[in-house]
C-alpha cells in the first residue's frame, strides 16, 4: 500500500467528516445520545457488531461501548471501548446485549447509564450506571442495576432546579422516575407515561424548551413502522399530549434519537442502515431540527444519499 494511503486510512480509523451522513464509517453505531458539556459535543452511542452466525440472525449482536466527540467542528474521535459486556460487574457474560445508553453531568461528575442482561437469567434488562470526571471517562462501574425498574433505553432529564428524571422503557408502555441525589437509586416508583398513541414504544428522550417538557420516543406507528414522535407537557411527570412525528419512517427496522441544542441549533441525531442495508447493522446520523413559533416541531427530512 502507498504510504498516502496508509495515512488516509489510519486517519479514517480514527476520525470521520462530521459533514455528512453516516456520521461514522469504521464503526456500526447506534442509538446515539448526543450531550453537550462545556460547550464540546458528544455522542453516546450503541455498537452494532457484524453476528457470528451471520447477518441472518434475528438478534442485535451489541458488546461493548464505544463514545465520540466532534473535534475541530468537523471530525468525530472515537475513544474507543468505554464499556464492554464482560466488564458489566452484574451482567451477563457474552450476552452481546449492550443496548442505547445515555450519559448526563452533574456536579463535576459524568454518569453513564446503559443497560444489560442481568446474570439472574431474567428475561429483561436492567439498567446500570458508571461515574467518571470525565465526559469520555474512565468511569466507575457500580457493582450492581438501578434496583425498582426493568427496562431499556435509559433517557435523563436534569431540569433546572438539579432534580433528575430516568425515563425508561420499552414495548407498549414508557417510564419514569425521579432519581436520587445519588443518582444511581429511584426516588419515585416508577410511573407510566400515558396518554402516547397505540403502538410499540421505546427510546425515551425527554428534553426541556422555553419551560415546556418534550417528551420524544421511537413510535412504531400502526400501518407504517418507526417513527420518531414527540408529546408536550408541563412538567417532566406529564400528562403529555401527543404532538405527531418528528420524523417519519425511513426502512424496516428501529429508529432511536437524541435531540441537543449545539452553537444554538437543534439538531436530531437518529441511525438508519447506510452502509450494511442491513437493518441490525446500523450508523449515526444528524439533520438540523427546527421549532415553529407555536413550540411545534417541524418535521425532520432525513438527509438521505
Ligand atoms: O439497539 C438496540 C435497541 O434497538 C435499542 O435499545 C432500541 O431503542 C432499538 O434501537
Amino acid at each position: 500500500m502507498k504510504k498516502s494511503n496508509l495515512i488516509f486510512l489510519l486517519l479514517s480509523i480514527c476520525y470521520t467528516s462530521l459533514a455528512q451522513n453516516p456520521l461514522v464509517t469504521h464503526l456500526f453505531t447506534a442509538d446515539p445520545t448526543a450531550r453537550v458539556f462545556d460547550g464540546k459535543l458528544y455522542i453516546y452511542p450503541s455498537h452494532d457488531i457484524v453476528p457470528e452466525h451471520g447477518v441472518d440472525a434475528p438478534k442485535f449482536c451489541m458488546p461493548d461501548y464505544h463514545m465520540f466527540s466532534l473535534e475541530n467542528g468537523s471530525t468525530w474521535k472515537d475513544y474507543g471501548v468505554i464499556l464492554d459486556q464482560n466488564e458489566v460487574p452484574w451482567g451477563e457474560k457474552n450476552s452481546n446485549g449492550m443496548w442505547a445508553p445515555d450519559c448526563v453531568k452533574k456536579g463535576n461528575t459524568y454518569y453513564y447509564y446503559y443497560p444489560a442482561k442481568p446474570k439472574d437469567g431474567s428475561a429483561f434488562r436492567r439498567i446500570g450506571v458508571g461515574t467518571s470526571k470525565s465526559p469520555t471517562g474512565p468511569f466507575k462501574w457500580g457493582k450492581s442495576y438501578i434496583k425498582g425498574l426493568k427496562g431499556i433505553d435509559p433517557g435523563l432529564l436534569i431540569d433546572d432546579d438539579g432534580k433528575t428524571y430516568l425515563y425508561f422503557g420499552g414495548g407498549k408502555e414508557l417510564f419514569v422516575s425521579q432519581l436520587k441525589d445519588n443518582m444511581k437509586e429511584i426516588a419515585s416508583e416508577p410511573i407510566k407515561i400515558e396518554a402516547l398513541p397505540e403502538g410499540y414504544k421505546e427510546g425515551s428522550f425527554c428534553f426541556k424548551k422555553d419551560g415546556i417538557y418534550y417528551f420524544t420516543f421511537a413510535h412504531v406507528f400502526p400501518g407504517e413502522g418507526y417513527t420518531i414522535g414527540y408529546a408536550t407537557g408541563k412538567s417532566p411527570f406529564g400528562p403529555f399530549q401527543y404532538r405527531g412525528k418528528i420524523m417519519d419512517n425511513i426502512g424496516n427496522g428501529t429508529n432511536h434519537h437524541s435531540i441537543v441544542n449545539y452553537q444554538g441549533k437543534w439538531i436530531l441525531f437518529y441511525h438508519w442502515w447506510d452502509i450494511s442495508g442491513y437493518n441490525k447493522l446500523r450508523s449515526m446520523r444528524a439533520d438540523y431540527m427546527e421549532f415553529k413559533e407555536d413550540g411545534s416541531i417541524k418535521k425532520v427530512k432525513p438527509s438521505l444519499r
